[in-house]
């Protein structure tokens, strides 16, 4: 196990997210000291279960669950404190100790205002069907304003009272003339919210931190850091299907800039695939199943969205997108999740090549107009008929189930170095 740790690792999801990277967070940490979060913020939902108790994070790294490990909040999130101190506040009522002994917050991160939730709804709601369909958790417009700068507040922002004040009646007196003229929305009252952010001034200065600063030390004394990517390579805002992604550079690429360190301070890069593909929201899908195929993986996967439980979109796995992954973050390691998930089925179908306008495409182009386009070609597996939640070796795996995750090791191009058959940390099997 601790093989995995012989320094520092980036877990990334390598499709459209929830592929269970909570859950292989949460293993890892057994032999780590340091979790990092480096990008998105209170739109994703990391999952963890710890004997029979389930718990579900948006902000707070998973870390927290494991004693003496040190959580970190990079300056790449953005930062909801409505949601933080709620997570906070819900964890310590459930046991799980939370203090700036074991978290801290970057200065550098950006935060996430009532307005921008206000924004995000009223996009949404004003492009229809043509939208995003994002979480409505004002993710695009924080990120938005932070590259516009004059308009941004950061987590430093809240220890200087008089200029949050300032800048919060400028600021908003503006937002309200745009919101008034685009959306014909009622205006924010500037004062509320200034009492509202002083607040959360006082609570959250004693976690405030350089997350970087720190984060260099941890590497220098030789202390094994794990850096939990939220989300998944193809919703990052660059290498993503744009437009259909979210707002941050959530591929392994955005961890330096993300948590501020460099390079050379990781080695390891653990992507994590389901074995099969789910997507939320809007955006181009090519193996979605809307049949009773897809219907059958949303039920055994309980594939409903963590954070604002919509259903979500599935289908065979596509190891076309996957291997684009790969490629893009230098994956080292690989866990594969939810293979339980996929027993009972009769064949299993994996996307290996698109065909685009009658020519073969071997490559993944994360171009929206290319992907509505493509055609699927699919290699059929035989299935595999026994629940294999129960299974802890991966010798036990039925052999239909063995050859599936070679057939996948092989296309995706990286080793697959865990399997997953269900929620308990004891489901994890080590190859
Ligand atoms: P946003 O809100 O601006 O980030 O939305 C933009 C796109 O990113 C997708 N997105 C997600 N996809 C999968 N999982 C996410 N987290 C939650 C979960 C989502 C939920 O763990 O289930 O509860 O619905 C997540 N967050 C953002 C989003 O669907 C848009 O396609
Ligand atoms: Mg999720």
């Amino acid at each position: 196990m601790s093989e995995f740790l012989d320094g520092n690792t980036c877990v990334v999801g390598l499709q459209w997210g929830d592929e269970g990277k909570g859950k292989i967070v949460d293993f890892l940490t057994e032999n780590a000291e340091v979790v990092a979060r480096y990008c998105g913020g209170a739109n994703a939902g990391h999952s963890v279960r710890i004997g029979n108790e389930k718990y579900a994070t948006h902000l707070l790294p998973v870390g927290v669950f494991r004693p003496g490990v040190m959580s970190l909040i990079g300056n790449g999130v953005v930062l909801d404190p409505v949601v933080l101190f709620k997570e906070i506040d819900e964890m310590v009522a459930r046991g799980v100790p939370i203090s700036p002994a074991n978290l801290r917050v970057s200065y550098k991160a950006h935060l996430v205002m009532p307005y921008h939730q206000l924004e995000d709804a009223a996009r949404e709601a004003k492009a229809g069907a043509g939208g995003i369909g994002t979480t409505k958790r004002g993710i695009g417009p924080a990120y938005a304003d932070k590259m516009h700068r004059t308009t941004a507040f950061r987590v430093a922002d809240l220890l200087h009272e008089e200029r949050l004040k300032e800048r919060l009646e400028r600021v908003i007196t503006d937002r309200n003339t745009v919101f008034k003229a685009l959306y014909d929305a009622p205006p924010l009252n500037w004062r509320e919210t200034f009492e509202q952010y002083r607040a959360f001034g006082k609570r959250i200065e004693p976690y405030v931190d350089d997350v970087g600063h720190l984060l260099i030390g941890y590497a220098k004394e030789g202390k094994r850091i794990v850096f939990e990517g939220a989300h998944a390579v193809l919703l990052d805002v660059d290498h993503g299907t744009y437009p259909y992604v979210t707002s941050s550079n959530c591929s392994a690429l955005g961890l330096y800039t993300g948590a501020g360190v460099p390079p050379q301070t990781v080695k390891n890069f653990f992507g994590i695939m389901k074995a099969y593909s789910t997507r939320v929201g809007g955006g181009p899908f090519p193996t979605e199943q809307e049949n009773a195929t897809g219907q059958y993986i949303r039920e055994r996967g309980n594939e409903y969205g963590t954070t604002t439980r919509r259903p979500r979109r599935c289908g065979w796995f596509d190891a076309m997108a996957v291997r684009y992954s790969v490629e893009l973050c230098g994956i080292t390691h690989i866990a594969l999740t939810l293979l339980d998930v996929l027993s009972g089925l009769e064949q299993v179908k994996v996307c290996t090549g698109y065909m685009h306008k009658g020519i073969r495409q071997d490559f993944f182009r994360a171009d929206m107009d290319v992907l509505a386009e493509v055609e699927p070609i699919y290699e059929t597996f035989p299935g595999w008929k026994q629940d294999i939640s129960q299974v802890r070796r991966w010798e036990d795996l039925p052999p239909e189930a063995k050859s599936y995750v070679q057939a996948l090791e092989k296309l995706v191009g990286a080793p697959i170095r865990m399997v997953s058959v269900g929620p308990e940390r004891t489901a994890t099997l080590i190859r």
